[in-house]
Protein backbone atom coordinates (compact mmCIF):
# COMPACT_ATOMS: atom_id res chain seq x y z
CA UNK A 1 0.00 0.00 0.00
CA UNK A 2 1.29 3.46 -1.07
CA UNK A 3 0.96 6.62 0.66
CA UNK A 4 -0.78 10.22 -0.82
CA UNK A 5 -1.06 13.41 1.41
CA UNK A 6 -1.82 16.52 0.40
CA UNK A 7 -1.96 19.85 2.02
CA UNK A 8 0.30 22.82 3.12
CA UNK A 9 4.10 21.63 3.23
CA UNK A 10 6.32 23.40 6.12
CA UNK A 11 6.65 26.47 4.38
CA UNK A 12 2.37 27.02 4.05
CA UNK A 13 2.80 25.99 0.40
CA UNK A 14 0.44 24.27 -1.56
CA UNK A 15 1.56 20.12 -1.73
CA UNK A 16 0.73 17.20 -2.98
CA UNK A 17 3.18 13.72 -2.55
CA UNK A 18 3.27 10.37 -3.32
CA UNK A 19 4.68 8.12 -1.64
CA UNK A 20 5.88 4.20 -2.70
CA UNK A 21 5.47 1.40 -0.32
CA UNK A 22 9.29 -0.38 -0.81
CA UNK A 23 8.32 -2.90 1.99
CA UNK A 24 9.42 -3.05 5.70
CA UNK A 25 8.03 -0.09 6.43
CA UNK A 26 10.28 2.32 4.22
CA UNK A 27 8.94 4.41 2.14
CA UNK A 28 10.10 6.80 -0.80
CA UNK A 29 8.76 9.61 -2.33
CA UNK A 30 7.72 9.34 -6.38
CA UNK A 31 7.34 11.71 -8.51
CA UNK A 32 4.08 12.13 -10.11
CA UNK A 33 2.41 15.31 -12.34
CA UNK A 34 -0.46 15.73 -9.44
CA UNK A 35 -1.62 18.99 -8.76
CA UNK A 36 0.43 20.60 -5.85
CA UNK A 37 -2.93 21.95 -3.46
CA UNK A 38 -3.26 23.41 -0.12
CA UNK A 39 -6.81 22.88 1.84
CA UNK A 40 -7.29 20.08 0.20
CA UNK A 41 -8.78 16.48 0.25
CA UNK A 42 -8.24 13.39 -1.77
CA UNK A 43 -9.52 9.88 -2.06
CA UNK A 44 -8.33 6.72 -3.91
CA UNK A 45 -10.59 4.19 -5.77
CA UNK A 46 -10.72 2.24 -8.97
CA UNK A 47 -13.23 4.03 -10.71
CA UNK A 48 -12.30 2.52 -14.40
CA UNK A 49 -12.14 -1.41 -13.02
CA UNK A 50 -8.76 -1.90 -14.35
CA UNK A 51 -7.00 -2.42 -11.41
CA UNK A 52 -5.07 0.49 -10.84
CA UNK A 53 -6.75 3.41 -8.10
CA UNK A 54 -7.75 6.39 -9.52
CA UNK A 55 -7.45 9.78 -7.74
CA UNK A 56 -10.00 12.13 -6.57
CA UNK A 57 -8.95 15.48 -5.53
CA UNK A 58 -9.98 19.03 -4.54
CA UNK A 59 -8.26 22.30 -2.93
CA UNK A 60 -6.80 25.34 -3.77
CA UNK A 61 -3.55 25.90 -5.90
CA UNK A 62 -2.99 29.06 -3.47
CA UNK A 63 -4.60 30.80 -6.24
CA UNK A 64 -7.63 29.20 -7.74
CA UNK A 65 -10.02 26.45 -6.75
CA UNK A 66 -9.39 23.07 -8.18
CA UNK A 67 -11.03 19.84 -8.49
CA UNK A 68 -9.70 17.26 -10.79
CA UNK A 69 -10.09 13.38 -11.25
CA UNK A 70 -6.42 11.39 -11.94
CA UNK A 71 -7.28 8.35 -14.10
CA UNK A 72 -3.58 5.38 -12.88
CA UNK A 73 -2.05 4.30 -15.84
CA UNK A 74 -0.20 1.41 -14.90
CA UNK A 75 1.37 3.98 -12.00
CA UNK A 76 1.10 7.36 -13.79
CA UNK A 77 -1.83 9.48 -13.36
CA UNK A 78 -3.52 11.38 -15.67
CA UNK A 79 -5.23 14.53 -15.79
CA UNK A 80 -9.17 13.49 -17.27
CA UNK A 81 -9.57 16.54 -17.84
CA UNK A 82 -13.69 16.90 -17.09
CA UNK A 83 -14.88 19.70 -15.46
CA UNK A 84 -16.18 19.86 -11.86
CA UNK A 85 -17.27 22.42 -9.20
CA UNK A 86 -13.98 23.51 -8.04
CA UNK A 87 -13.91 23.37 -4.15
CA UNK A 88 -11.90 23.90 -0.81
CA UNK A 89 -11.71 23.54 2.34
CA UNK A 90 -13.88 20.46 2.05
CA UNK A 91 -14.33 16.69 1.59
CA UNK A 92 -14.18 13.79 -1.94
CA UNK A 93 -15.23 10.32 -1.59
CA UNK A 94 -15.70 8.11 -4.17
CA UNK A 95 -19.31 5.97 -3.51
CA UNK A 96 -21.43 3.89 -5.81
CA UNK A 97 -24.47 5.84 -4.79
CA UNK A 98 -26.88 4.08 -7.08
CA UNK A 99 -25.02 0.47 -6.59
CA UNK A 100 -24.38 0.00 -10.71
CA UNK A 101 -20.96 -1.43 -9.66
CA UNK A 102 -19.18 2.32 -11.22
CA UNK A 103 -17.84 4.48 -8.28
CA UNK A 104 -19.45 7.41 -8.44
CA UNK A 105 -18.48 10.76 -5.82
CA UNK A 106 -19.12 13.03 -3.68
CA UNK A 107 -17.47 16.42 -2.38
CA UNK A 108 -17.87 19.07 -0.43
CA UNK A 109 -16.56 22.87 0.18
CA UNK A 110 -16.00 26.35 -1.05
CA UNK A 111 -17.31 26.97 -3.97
CA UNK A 112 -17.06 30.96 -4.26
CA UNK A 113 -15.72 33.68 -2.53
CA UNK A 114 -17.41 34.75 0.75
CA UNK A 115 -20.23 37.67 0.95
CA UNK A 116 -21.28 40.84 3.03
CA UNK A 117 -24.37 41.89 2.59
CA UNK A 118 -23.85 45.30 4.20
CA UNK A 119 -21.22 47.42 6.19
CA UNK A 120 -22.14 46.78 9.63
CA UNK A 121 -22.02 43.24 8.07
CA UNK A 122 -19.33 41.09 10.65
CA UNK A 123 -20.33 37.87 9.59
CA UNK A 124 -20.93 36.53 6.05
CA UNK A 125 -22.40 34.10 4.07
CA UNK A 126 -19.95 31.63 3.14
CA UNK A 127 -20.55 30.06 -0.37
CA UNK A 128 -20.66 26.13 0.41
CA UNK A 129 -21.80 23.41 -1.63
CA UNK A 130 -22.25 19.61 -1.49
CA UNK A 131 -22.61 17.75 -4.99
CA UNK A 132 -23.20 14.25 -6.02
CA UNK A 133 -21.51 13.04 -9.09
CA UNK A 134 -22.70 9.67 -11.34
CA UNK A 135 -20.19 7.99 -13.16
CA UNK A 136 -21.51 8.06 -16.19
CA UNK A 137 -18.68 5.87 -17.60
CA UNK A 138 -15.70 6.38 -20.38
CA UNK A 139 -14.51 8.85 -17.81
CA UNK A 140 -17.34 11.21 -17.37
CA UNK A 141 -19.52 12.21 -14.39
CA UNK A 142 -21.98 14.13 -14.10
CA UNK A 143 -23.65 16.22 -11.83
CA UNK A 144 -26.54 14.09 -10.04
CA UNK A 145 -27.81 16.58 -6.92
CA UNK A 146 -26.69 19.25 -5.16
CA UNK A 147 -27.17 20.78 -1.52
CA UNK A 148 -26.57 24.40 -0.96
CA UNK A 149 -26.44 26.66 1.75
CA UNK A 150 -27.21 25.72 5.38
CA UNK A 151 -27.58 22.28 3.67
CA UNK A 152 -24.20 22.27 2.83
CA UNK A 153 -20.80 22.05 4.92
CA UNK A 154 -17.34 24.17 3.82
CA UNK A 155 -14.40 24.09 5.75
CA UNK A 156 -15.75 20.16 6.35
CA UNK A 157 -15.27 16.35 6.49
CA UNK A 158 -17.88 13.42 4.99
CA UNK A 159 -17.72 10.07 5.79
CA UNK A 160 -19.90 7.38 3.40
CA UNK A 161 -21.57 4.02 5.11
CA UNK A 162 -24.90 2.44 5.05
CA UNK A 163 -26.13 4.10 8.03
CA UNK A 164 -30.20 2.86 7.94
CA UNK A 165 -28.62 -0.48 6.64
CA UNK A 166 -30.82 -0.33 3.47
CA UNK A 167 -28.20 -1.60 1.23
CA UNK A 168 -27.47 2.13 0.01
CA UNK A 169 -24.65 4.10 0.85
CA UNK A 170 -25.35 7.40 2.98
CA UNK A 171 -23.37 10.39 3.74
CA UNK A 172 -22.40 12.62 7.23
CA UNK A 173 -21.35 15.12 6.65
CA UNK A 174 -19.86 17.69 8.88
CA UNK A 175 -18.29 20.98 9.04
CA UNK A 176 -19.07 24.96 8.38
CA UNK A 177 -22.65 24.91 7.05
CA UNK A 178 -23.30 27.85 4.69
CA UNK A 179 -25.12 30.53 6.95
CA UNK A 180 -27.52 32.78 4.67
CA UNK A 181 -27.73 35.93 7.05
CA UNK A 182 -25.61 38.61 8.32
CA UNK A 183 -24.70 38.59 12.39
CA UNK A 184 -23.94 42.49 13.00
CA UNK A 185 -22.58 43.15 17.05
CA UNK A 186 -21.18 39.50 17.54
CA UNK A 187 -20.50 39.04 21.19
CA UNK A 188 -17.60 36.55 20.99
CA UNK A 189 -17.59 35.62 24.69
CA UNK A 190 -18.12 32.25 26.57
CA UNK A 191 -21.74 31.64 26.58
CA UNK A 192 -23.28 33.00 23.12
CA UNK A 193 -25.42 31.34 21.62
CA UNK A 194 -27.00 31.91 18.37
CA UNK A 195 -28.81 29.26 16.53
CA UNK A 196 -27.45 29.76 12.78
CA UNK A 197 -23.71 29.24 14.00
CA UNK A 198 -24.53 25.97 15.55
CA UNK A 199 -23.23 23.13 13.82
CA UNK A 200 -23.90 19.66 13.67
CA UNK A 201 -22.63 16.24 11.80
CA UNK A 202 -25.85 16.15 9.18
CA UNK A 203 -26.75 12.53 7.58
CA UNK A 204 -27.91 12.12 4.35
CA UNK A 205 -29.93 9.22 2.97
CA UNK A 206 -29.02 8.15 -0.39
CA UNK A 207 -32.53 7.39 -1.90
CA UNK A 208 -31.03 5.41 -4.88
CA UNK A 209 -31.71 7.23 -7.45
CA UNK A 210 -29.11 9.73 -7.33
CA UNK A 211 -31.05 12.23 -4.95
CA UNK A 212 -29.95 12.49 -1.12
CA UNK A 213 -32.37 13.77 1.74
CA UNK A 214 -31.45 14.82 4.92
CA UNK A 215 -32.52 12.35 7.25
CA UNK A 216 -32.94 14.62 10.20
CA UNK A 217 -31.24 12.49 12.60
CA UNK A 218 -31.70 13.96 16.22
CA UNK A 219 -27.77 14.60 16.73
CA UNK A 220 -26.93 16.35 19.80
CA UNK A 221 -25.16 19.96 19.38
CA UNK A 222 -24.60 20.15 23.18
CA UNK A 223 -22.67 17.95 25.03
CA UNK A 224 -21.24 17.48 28.79
CA UNK A 225 -17.66 17.22 29.36
CA UNK A 226 -16.73 16.86 32.84
CA UNK A 227 -18.80 19.30 35.26
CA UNK A 228 -19.55 22.00 32.44
CA UNK A 229 -22.23 21.66 29.12
CA UNK A 230 -20.62 22.87 26.11
CA UNK A 231 -22.61 23.70 22.59
CA UNK A 232 -21.07 22.57 19.38
CA UNK A 233 -20.80 26.29 17.20
CA UNK A 234 -20.37 26.55 13.48
CA UNK A 235 -17.57 28.51 13.81
CA UNK A 236 -15.59 25.11 14.88
CA UNK A 237 -14.02 24.37 11.87
CA UNK A 238 -11.40 21.71 10.57
CA UNK A 239 -13.93 19.08 11.50
CA UNK A 240 -12.70 15.42 10.93
CA UNK A 241 -15.53 12.81 10.98
CA UNK A 242 -16.09 9.11 10.91
CA UNK A 243 -18.44 6.42 10.83
CA UNK A 244 -17.91 3.38 12.18
CA UNK A 245 -19.84 0.65 14.00
CA UNK A 246 -17.79 1.75 17.64
CA UNK A 247 -20.47 -0.75 19.73
CA UNK A 248 -20.66 -3.53 17.45
CA UNK A 249 -24.19 -3.86 17.26
CA UNK A 250 -25.10 -3.68 13.59
CA UNK A 251 -25.70 -0.24 12.96
CA UNK A 252 -23.08 2.67 12.05
CA UNK A 253 -22.14 5.30 14.66
CA UNK A 254 -20.92 8.75 14.47
CA UNK A 255 -17.36 10.05 15.54
CA UNK A 256 -16.71 13.22 14.77
CA UNK A 257 -13.21 15.60 16.04
CA UNK A 258 -11.80 18.95 15.64
CA UNK A 259 -11.39 22.49 16.17
CA UNK A 260 -13.47 24.48 17.66
CA UNK A 261 -14.01 27.76 19.96
CA UNK A 262 -14.27 25.87 23.31
CA UNK A 263 -11.66 23.34 22.43
CA UNK A 264 -10.76 20.69 20.57
CA UNK A 265 -13.97 18.82 21.72
CA UNK A 266 -14.39 14.40 20.08
CA UNK A 267 -18.02 12.96 20.13
CA UNK A 268 -19.36 9.58 19.52
CA UNK A 269 -22.60 10.11 18.53
CA UNK A 270 -24.39 6.17 18.85
CA UNK A 271 -26.65 4.87 16.07
CA UNK A 272 -30.02 4.07 17.62
CA UNK A 273 -32.05 3.38 14.07
CA UNK A 274 -33.85 0.36 14.69
CA UNK A 275 -32.15 -2.44 13.01
CA UNK A 276 -34.56 -3.83 10.39
CA UNK A 277 -33.32 -6.72 8.51
CA UNK A 278 -35.73 -8.19 6.14
CA UNK A 279 -36.10 -12.02 4.94
CA UNK A 280 -34.52 -12.96 1.73
CA UNK A 281 -36.38 -13.50 -1.87
CA UNK A 282 -38.02 -17.02 -2.19
CA UNK A 283 -35.84 -18.90 -4.74
CA UNK A 284 -36.90 -19.26 -8.17
CA UNK A 285 -36.14 -21.68 -10.76
CA UNK A 286 -36.31 -24.57 -9.03
CA UNK A 287 -35.14 -27.58 -11.19
CA UNK A 288 -34.69 -31.32 -10.74
CA UNK A 289 -32.40 -33.84 -12.36
CA UNK A 290 -33.06 -37.79 -11.29
CA UNK A 291 -29.63 -39.31 -12.05
CA UNK A 292 -29.58 -43.47 -10.95
CA UNK A 293 -30.85 -42.92 -7.87
CA UNK A 294 -30.15 -39.63 -6.79
CA UNK A 295 -31.19 -36.09 -7.62
CA UNK A 296 -29.29 -32.78 -7.97
CA UNK A 297 -31.46 -29.80 -7.32
CA UNK A 298 -30.51 -26.50 -8.44
CA UNK A 299 -32.24 -22.91 -8.27
CA UNK A 300 -31.13 -19.32 -8.46
CA UNK A 301 -29.44 -17.52 -5.82
CA UNK A 302 -31.57 -15.60 -3.29
CA UNK A 303 -31.07 -12.22 -2.52
CA UNK A 304 -31.08 -10.47 0.83
CA UNK A 305 -30.90 -7.07 2.35
CA UNK A 306 -28.06 -7.37 4.21
CA UNK A 307 -26.28 -10.52 3.52
CA UNK A 308 -25.21 -11.14 0.16
CA UNK A 309 -26.26 -14.09 -2.41
CA UNK A 310 -23.52 -15.98 -2.02
CA UNK A 311 -23.24 -16.28 1.75
CA UNK A 312 -26.75 -16.78 2.20
CA UNK A 313 -27.51 -20.66 3.55
CA UNK A 314 -30.37 -23.02 2.20
CA UNK A 315 -32.00 -25.67 3.82
CA UNK A 316 -33.89 -28.20 2.45
CA UNK A 317 -36.78 -30.66 3.02
CA UNK A 318 -37.58 -34.12 1.65
CA UNK A 319 -40.87 -35.53 1.90
CA UNK A 320 -42.26 -38.83 0.74
CA UNK A 321 -44.69 -39.55 -1.82
CA UNK A 322 -47.52 -38.82 -0.02
CA UNK A 323 -46.26 -35.18 1.56
CA UNK A 324 -46.94 -36.10 4.21
CA UNK A 325 -43.78 -36.99 6.41
CA UNK A 326 -40.42 -34.82 6.93
CA UNK A 327 -37.83 -37.66 5.73
CA UNK A 328 -34.52 -36.05 6.17
CA UNK A 329 -33.56 -32.19 6.16
CA UNK A 330 -30.39 -30.35 5.44
CA UNK A 331 -28.80 -26.79 5.47
CA UNK A 332 -26.62 -25.71 2.43
CA UNK A 333 -24.47 -23.30 2.71
CA UNK A 334 -22.66 -22.23 -0.94
CA1 LIG B 1 -8.17 2.63 -12.34
CA1 LIG C 1 -22.53 4.24 -9.55
CA1 LIG D 1 -28.56 3.62 3.46
CA1 LIG E 1 -23.26 0.84 16.36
Amino acid sequence: MDLLITGADSDSMPMTKLYRNDGDWLFSESPSNIINLINSSVDCKDYNHDGFPDIIIEGDDGTNRVTKIYKNLNGEFIDIGRPFTNTNFGSVKWLDFDNDGEMDFVQSGLKGEPFHSGPTCIMYAEVTSLQFYHNDGNDAFSLSSEKTHSQAYGRSSISVGDVDNDGGDDVAVSGTPGIGRCIVGINWEVGYIDEMFMSSPRLYKNQGNGIFSDMEADIPRCFTWGSHDYCVFGEFISYSIKLGDFNNDGLLDILRTGNGGYGFPSTLYINKLPAINNPPSIPTGLTTEIISNGVTLSWNNSSDDHTSSNNLVYRIYLRDTANMYQVSKVNLDF
